[in-house]
């Protein structure tokens, strides 16, 4: 990996797609050859079949239709890193009208499978594209396929996401003649922690990248999950039902919405205002407007999140309580068995390999059963240190100039939104440490990382969600007002990255109903950390303009 990724291979081949820029003329096009490449030049990966797909609709192997599609070359092959390994990756590459720009995209969960909805993104805007299934093929909500594989744990955790981009920059080559001028990643959730993995480990790769919810604490995040899932199910009493949501989403925002300065339905800022659970306490018989009393615990705990029995600090911090009516959000994760799922495959397949039949839910600890995990042995390395993305020294992604930018919705019911503000400032930390200026290390982290936010937005992967303006390109979201880079992150990456326009702003858009169709609610600026949108005090809320970015708290809890 060393040979293919290093300094002078990059250097080299930054060297040709300038060379190769300055060959091409205004009126000339990239077009895909679509044959099988003869030599890769990649060791240990092959192509296994070669297609071209016309312009239009195509049913994927999912089963899924994508409609709007232009025509492709769509290469399918495997990289054997190990003699365990099986990455199976696929590289679309658009037959005419390539703008000459590589956007990898990132997996689900414990992927397994292709992200086809993820290529359909990048290809519609004009990209070469390619994705992997993380190097086994399972349902994503499976975690089974690790028991007696460490190779495969590593594939999934870092290794398939390198090693895709590197084949796939070959494939495109092949194809076209040429590589890629500049490469971007785009993933969200675990395809997020892809991301951020990506500018801690492999530095070198991209050029720019943009995380969204990373899971990237995926020890910690374990707990996370099976902290909501004890709240909830243990108890039978605890169990707040869905039928509930509705009122709790209510009475929290009732609490706390005009903290902000805007009666609007949106808590900008949760760590302003906590809400009060116990102001919902049944008086009478029980109802779905009110809470019982071990309702309300189940409610606290879900919001503080897991605490570490032995050294009491927070293992990772909880979930805001201001959107969890939005449809596929609590509904899904939290009331119903998301998060359950996601932490017993976990801890029954990664941390203690027990089997998830042999496994209690009940029987999880949050005092030794968290070195247990982050300790676990994998190969010759540890558990924590092989699967999580939490390294916070970026120097090797800002002194190859990489861009990053992550967002993630305040209310994100997947990942706690301000364990992402905490590694958005041991970033700076590290930055402060290494240069030995502190006080400038906001504006040095500023320069290569930004991080949105985003109020009132919910996990993206199920669609758009939440009272919030969550419309700006993300890539299991909706379109933002326009391609640009005004409104839209994947431009305002790359208007960083080749123009060096620093994205001070995205304007975000909220769609009636989420339905672009059907018109614009509103617009909101987005701000990045740790600014925040502010409302002027004049002129219409309902748009962009009326608000400005001011300097906000730092922190991921207000004290
Ligand atoms: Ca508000």
């Amino acid at each position: 990996m060393e040979g293919i990724m290093g300094e002078k291979n990059f250097v080299r081949r930054t060297l040709f797609a300038a060379a190769a820029a300055m060959a091409l003329t205004g009126a000339e096009r990239a077009h895909a050859a679509c044959v099988a490449p003869t030599d890769l030049d990649v060791p240990n990966a092959s192509v296994t079949s070669v297609e071209e797909i016309p312009a239009g609709s195509y049913r994927a192997p999912n089963g899924v239709t994508y409609d709007n599609l232009p025509g492709f070359c769509r290469v399918l092959g495997a990289a054997r890193p190990t003699s365990e390994s099986n990455i199976g990756f696929e590289v679309w590459i658009p037959s005419n009208n390539w703008k000459k720009r590589f956007l990898q995209v990132g997996t689900l969960i414990y992927a397994g499978a292709i992200e086809y909805g993820s290529l359909a993104f990048a290809l519609r805007r004009g990209y070469a594209t390619a994705t992997s299934n993380a190097g086994h093929v399972a349902d994503t909500f499976d975690a089974s396929w690790v028991i007696g594989h460490p190779q495969l744990l590593v594939d999934w955790a870092h290794r398939a996401v390198a090693q895709t981009a590197v084949v796939a920059r070959a494939v495109i080559k092949a194809e076209t003649h040429q590589p890629p001028l500049y490469s971007y990643f785009f993933g969200a959730s675990n395809g997020g922690r892809e991301a951020w993995i990506l500018a801690q480990r492999y530095p070198h790769l991209f050029d720019g990248v943009i995380a969204d919810a990373p899971t990237a604490y995926w020890t910690h995040q374990g707990f996370a999950w099976m902290n909501t899932q004890q709240a909830e199910f243990e108890d039978p009493r605890a169990t707040i039902v869905t039928a509930k949501l509705p009122a709790i989403q209510a009475a929290a925002v009732a609490q706390c919405d005009a903290v902000d300065g805007v009666v609007d339905g949106v808590v900008d800022d949760p760590r302003r205002c906590s809400f009060n659970a116990a102001a919902m306490l049944c008086t009478g018989p029980e109802t779905n407007s009110c809470l019982t009393a071990p309702q309300v615990k189940a409610m606290e705990r879900m919001m503080r999140g897991p605490i570490n029995t032995i050294t009491g600090a927070r293992i990772l911090p909880g979930y805001e309580p201001f959107a969890v009516a939005t449809s596929r959000s609590w509904d899904f994760w939290t009331t119903g068995a998301g998060h359950g799922v996601l932490a017993s495959q976990f801890f029954a397949n990664m941390a203690f390999q027990t089997g998830i039949a042999n496994f209690d839910y009940t029987k999880i600890n949050y005092g030794a059963d968290v070195a247990r995990a982050d300790f676990a042995p994998v190969l010759n390395d540890t558990l924590g240190h092989t699967i999580n993305a939490i390294d916070p020294d970026l120097h090797g992604f800002r002194n190859k100039r990489g861009k990053m930018i992550t967002y993630i919705g305040w209310e994100d019911e997947g990942v706690p939104p301000r364990f992402v503000v905490d590694y958005y400032e041991a970033v700076i930390a590290a930055m402060g440490a290494h240069s030995g200026a502190p006080h400038a290390a906001l504006e040095e982290t500023r320069k290569f990382f930004r991080l949105f936010m985003v109020p009132g937005m919910v996990h993206q992967t199920g669609g758009a969600g939440g009272p919030g303006a969550n419309a700006f390109g993300t890539l299991f979201g909706l379109p933002g007002l326009a391609i640009d880079r005004r409104y839209d992150v994947l431009s305002a990456l790359e208007a960083w990255v080749e123009r060096g326009i620093e994205p001070e702003r995205i304007i975000g858009a909220k769609y009636v109903n989420d339905a672009p169709t059907q018109g614009v609610a509103f617009t909101r600026m987005l701000c990045p950390y740790p600014q925040v949108a502010r409302w002027k005090g004049f002129g219409d809320n309902r748009r962009a303009e009326t608000f400005e970015c001011v300097h906000g708290p730092r922190g991921a809890y207000l004290q």
